[in-house]
């Protein structure tokens, strides 16, 4: 398959990390929330075995921040997520999943609470600050929401806690999974959560100080020699393996929590208010036609570019194909997929045409490991 390269401009922002990347070996992008985002450094196989040994510096700027600060702040995020936030804590980190009025997926961020009345929804790929001002407006909230100037870079891998413990001291490693707080660097407080697009253990920093947060990236090359660090960035294999889904790819606006397997995050039963929740009760009492499931297919390469429909040995449509790679671990492809309620057990076999081939595959539970 030919490749073609990205034309840049002003619209698809870089990074404060970007011309580090490049020098680092950078050699795929995607764009997400308008800015580039890394997808590959050289091989993704040799990246997947390498993050799961070792430790990795990603430049994840594009997860951009919505902040809502002000008087009916909480009230504002509590609207746009089915997630109970009621018992919610300062420097804790939250997976929220954003639902609009139809009961349907709008983002699913990382919601940290900095304040009473002071949040940060790290968003997924969708513009969920104009769904953010639209609510705020008709509702005649008292807030501000802006995109700040905040670019997270992430240390992900198991020695990611040595790594981080030789630059900011013991208690870095005292952090509890999703909690956050302040560690300086030369001087500069950063927010570090312990949090990460991989189940590799880690952290993000949360840049705002963009001089120091460029010497800090710098410096976790320059001290992580003995940790074997290298650049990376979200790695296709070891998030489908692990079940991290992706807005966009996995789920869209036209899927609703139930369907994406997000159940312990909807709350229908306390007493909080959030834009969908009639509709999702009405869901959830009808229940779902479809549903995310894991699918393993008998090949050993795939490039998806876009989704793909399953079959029945009928040739009727039984579900789609969202994401898929080739899994070392398991030696097959390995994908996510929305199926048909009549498809979704466990075990039932599919097929799948590929460049006029039709191959056969399961459906599996997710996650894979
Ligand atoms: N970090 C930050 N912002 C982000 C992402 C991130 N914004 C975009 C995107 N990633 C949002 N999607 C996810 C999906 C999964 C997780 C985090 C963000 C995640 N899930 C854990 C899991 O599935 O085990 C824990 C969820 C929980 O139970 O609380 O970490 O990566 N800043």
């Amino acid at each position: 398959m030919k490749n073609f390269s990205i034309a840049k401009s002003r619209r698809l922002r870089s990074t404060p990390y970007t011309s580090r990347i490049e020098k680092q070996g950078v050699t795929a992008y995607t764009i997400y929330n308008h800015m580039l985002l890394p997808a590959a450094f050289g091989s993704i196989e040799n990246s997947y075995k390498h993050l799961k040994e070792n430790v990795q510096v990603w430049d994840v700027a594009a997860e951009r921040q919505v902040e809502i600060s002000g008087k009916d702040s909480a009230k504002l995020v509590q609207l746009m997520t089915c997630r109970d936030l009621s018992k919610s804590k300062i420097g804790r980190c939250y997976y929220c999943p954003i639902i609009d009025n139809s009961g349907n997926l709008v983002n699913d961020p990382v919601i940290l609470k900095l304040d009473e009345n002071k949040w940060w929804i790290s968003i997924a790929d969708s513009d969920v600050i104009f769904f953010a001002k639209g609510l705020a407006a008709g509702n005649n909230f008292d807030v501000k929401i802006i995109e700040p100037v905040v670019d997270i870079m992430a240390v992900q891998g198991p020695k990611s806690f040595a790594l981080m413990e030789k630059v900011f001291g013991k208690k870095i490693t005292e952090l509890k999974f999703f909690g956050f707080d302040y560690f300086d660097f030369e001087e500069t407080k950063h927010l570090i959560a312990r949090s990460g697009w991989s189940k590799q253990g880690g952290y993000e920093v949360y840049v705002q100080n963009t001089v120091s947060g460029q010497k800090l990236y710098d410096h976790l090359f320059e001290v992580g020699k003995e940790f074997h660090v290298s650049p990376g960035c979200p790695n296709l294999i070891e998030r489908i393996e692990n079940a991290l889904l992706s807005y966009g790819n996995d789920f869209d606006n036209n899927d609703n929590p139930f369907e994406c397997g997000f159940d312990k995050y909807v709350s229908l039963d306390s007493d909080i208010n959030f834009l969908g929740k009639e509709k999702l009760k009405q869901i959830k009492s009808k229940g779902v036609q479809k549903k995310i499931m894991g699918v393993k297919i008998d090949i050993k390469e795939i490039n998806l570019t876009g989704s793909k429909n399953l079959y029945d040995e009928n040739n009727n449509i039984i579900g789609e194909l969202r994401s898929a790679t080739y899994s070392p671990h398991f030696q097959k492809v390995i994908g996510i997929a929305m199926m048909q309620k009549s498809h979704w057990e466990v075990s039932q076999s599919f097929e799948i045409q590929i460049n006029n081939n039709t191959f056969n595959g399961k459906v599996c539970d997710l996650p894979f490991i």
